[in-house]
């Protein structure tokens, strides 16, 4: 089946990954909310109706497991970083048009409501299971009360995720060597009556909907492994306080009191709470029906979204398909809801090739880089053009800062200032033109590649066409000098300056959804009226004001001893994290991991787009490509991704640094040819010299290399 492409005249809901109500939010966490935001915002811009709903993940052992550590109720804990993160979001830029959190009444009652209705529909049955016990704390140790190994791929895992290895979601019961993470103690397993979802029974529809999933191909195309090798049914309570109650057949909400012990072996329903996943999607629709109450089901119905007709879009971490794919869709088959059109995965953001960490502080904090007085939009920028959305992407100030003073200051601040403060002071505003047929072109081709990439869910695909529109910009000046012009050639000049204030608001006007208040900032400056998230992509060609004030620069440059010291503490910070023994306490974060198999991409929809902009032959020339010999090749200390690779080039030996230590064999590639560009600005990587850049193809690093006999050290041309 082949959708309507976005915009389509149904309303559409995007949703991000529930914040667990635990701790800080870092940059990571962030991908997930300003990716989602972003994409909302794209949407509009698109003219499609669309809003932003989440919020906090309450429940669970995530939750519960901090909060007894800092000896409060979970409820107050939970609800104390509720209210920072409502704080936090709107600091980046990130607008919900609902936040609630799971343990609110609409969310308890919905999913009280959609459990009895699978239970009705014959999709929930009772079975003894063997669930982790810990003796001497006398408790019953479900999810991250527990550690073990993982049955699958043996890393260490968590009691329902192998969050170090193979991201498997994990049954009860399990993980195998349980070890209780309140005592340290060997955990003995117990047999317990639980409630199951029969998941199994859904593995038909399950094919049917990954086929018509869009979104990115990790979550399109991962899920049918798990399908082929067989769904378990899934079970969804837990032996615990904190959550919502299991529903009785009376329908009412049972509140517990005391501490459940390893006494009873009955099914009494009013002992069991619900698994934090099954409540955590629900938000979803929870945050749509409290957004639809507040503005009225005239403005917009979740009704209709979530039961008739709807564009459900998840934004999630790699990590949660998963949950996203199987359980959730299944959920709402299951209960006769909609299921969603697309799901967007991203990658991990790491910090020298390994995963952020809250308990180790391996992480950026979303606080410190707000407090380093950052504007959220640069991170913004960053966290959605670098690498593609599948990717992990290694966070670096230097890389940060690279973006920022290329992309940002260089390419879209210094068109947009230039143009303005030329247009102001020779003509006081726009001038007096109409946009020539070459400019409207070029700004129609920006609008198709927005287009083109909000359906291909890329987010970075957006904020690419944006900087490619300003580079064009800047060389159009450049090509027209006017300047030279105002004497002689009024007219043309006048002309040139119309296109580039033209220009200057289509960028503004496509960039949005990435950099929301620096388009706005832009937008008022143009003398504009009104709010910039209110225009639609058709207004990038729309005459600005005919007037307006002397523009500002909206951009600054990172200075290099600011990103020094920025990069120092970071690498300390690091260094700490590194050397501390393992966690011994539960981790607090589902990100909490390390991401070394970053996803392949086989879908020509997930390929970068083809640059527009061509080059001369002279500009080839410049490159200095050469046959090379891999001589060794070893990896980097500190290093998880980079490999130290010696090339034979004929005249002589160079040393490279190159990414490809996780996705290569390091002992097979000495005496492999490859082609290396020698001419190379020289960087330095971990104390590393790298004197030339292996070239090598997509995500996997396929190296490039001849088929015929040409000499080490030939010239590619
Ligand atoms: N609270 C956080 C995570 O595992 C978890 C997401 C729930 S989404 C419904 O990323
Ligand atoms: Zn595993």
């Amino acid at each position: 089946m082949s959708r309507d492409e976005f915009p389509t005249d149904v309303p559409a809901v995007v949703t991000c990954g529930l914040p667990y109500a635990n701790g800080d939010l870092h940059i990571g966490h962030l991908r997930s909310y300003i990716g989602a935001d972003a994409f909302n915002r794209a949407l509009e811009t698109l003219g499609q109706q669309s809003i932003y709903v989440c919020g906090s993940d309450m429940h669970g052992t995530p939750v519960a497991v901090n909060a007894e550590e800092q000896g409060v109720d979970p409820e107050d804990f939970a609800l104390e970083w509720h209210r920072q993160y409502e704080e936090t979001f709107p600091q980046f830029n990130v607008e919900f048009d609902n936040y609630g959190h799971t343990h609110d009444e609409t969310n308890t009652e919905l999913t009280q409501e959609i459990v009895r209705t699978l239970d009705e529909k014959g999709y929930i049955y009772e079975k003894e299971i063997q669930v982790a016990y810990d003796p001497e704390a006398d408790q019953y140790l479900p999810d991250r009360y527990v550690e073990g190994t993982c049955p699958y791929c043996g890393a260490k895992a968590r009691g329902d995720e192998c969050d170090e290895g193979c991201q498997r979601h994990l049954e009860p019961g399990e993980v195998e060597n349980p070890t209780s993470t309140i005592t340290g103690n060997p955990a003995e397993y117990r047999d317990r009556p639980h409630k199951f979802f029969e998941v199994s029974e859904f593995a038909d529809f399950l094919t049917g909907f990954l086929d018509d999933l869009e979104g990115t191909s990790n979550a399109r195309n991962q899920p049918r492994q798990w399908i082929e090798d067989g769904l378990q049914d899934w079970c969804i309570t837990r032996d615990m306080d904190w959550g919502i109650d299991y529903p009785g057949e009376d329908g009412d909400s049972v509140a517990h009191a005391e501490q459940r012990n390893g006494g009873g072996e009955t099914a009494d329903e009013s002992d069991l709470v619900l698994y934090v996943w099954v409540d955590a999607p629900i938000e979803y629709i929870s945050s749509t029906k409290q957004y639809s109450e507040r503005v009225g089901a005239d403005e917009y119905d979740w009704e209709r979204v979530w039961k008739d007709e709807g564009e459900i879009v998840h934004v999630i971490g790699r990590d949660i398909i998963q949950h996203h794919t199987i359980f959730w869709p299944a959920m709402l088959e299951g209960a006769g809801y909609n299921t969603p059109r697309g799901i967007a995965a991203h990658g991990f953001i790491t910090i020298n090739g390994k995963g952020l960490s809250t308990s180790r502080n391996r992480a950026i904090w979303a606080k410190e880089y707000l407090e380093e007085g950052f504007h959220p939009d640069l991170l913004r920028y960053y966290l959605t053009t670098t690498g593609g959305f599948q990717q992990d992407v290694d966070f670096s100030w230097e890389a940060f800062q690279e973006k920022v003073n290329g992309e940002l200051v260089g390419t879209v601040g210094n068109f947009w200032y230039r143009s303005l403060l030329f247009a102001y002071r020779n003509y006081e505003g726009t001038p007096d033109a109409s946009v020539s047929e070459e400019v409207r072109e070029r700004i129609e081709d920006a609008i198709d590649d927005v287009r083109e990439s909000v359906n291909d869910y890329s987010m970075r695909g957006v904020g690419q066409a944006a900087t490619r529109l300003a580079q064009f910009g800047n060389e159009y000046i450049q090509r027209n000098e006017p300047w030279k012009l105002t004497d002689d050639e009024p007219e043309r000049a006048a002309q040139v300056i119309r296109d580039c204030v033209q220009i200057a608001k289509a960028v503004g006007v496509l960039i949005e959804p990435i950099a929301p208040g620096k388009a706005q900032a832009l937008w008022t400056q143009l003398g504009e009226e009104g709010d910039i998230t209110d225009a639609h992509l058709e207004d990038a060609l729309e005459a600005p004001p005919r007037t307006f004030d002397e523009p500002g620069e909206l951009f600054e440059q990172i200075e290099d001893d600011r990103v020094a010291e920025l990069t120092e503490n970071l690498e300390d910070r690091i260094a700490a994290a590194d050397s501390s023994s393992p966690a011994t306490e539960a981790e607090t974060e589902s990100d909490d991991t390390d991401a070394s198999e970053p996803e392949r991409m086989t879908d020509t929809e997930d390929l970068e787009a083809l640059t527009e902009e061509r080059i001369g032959f002279d500009d080839f020339q410049e490159l200095d490509i050469r046959v090379g010999r891999i001589e060794t090749a070893d990896g980097i200390e500190g290093a998880d991704d980079l490999a130290r690779l010696e090339v034979d080039i004929g005249f002589e030996t160079r040393q490279v640094v190159a990414g490809i230590k996780q996705l290569h064999d390091l002992d097979e590639l000495p005496g492999t040819k490859c082609v290396l560009l020698a001419n190379m600005e020289p960087a330095e990587l971990f104390g590393v010299e790298s004197n030339g850049m292996i070239l090598a193809a997509g995500e996997q690093a396929d190296l490039l290399t001849t088929h015929g006999d040409a000499d080490v050290g030939e010239k590619i041309r």
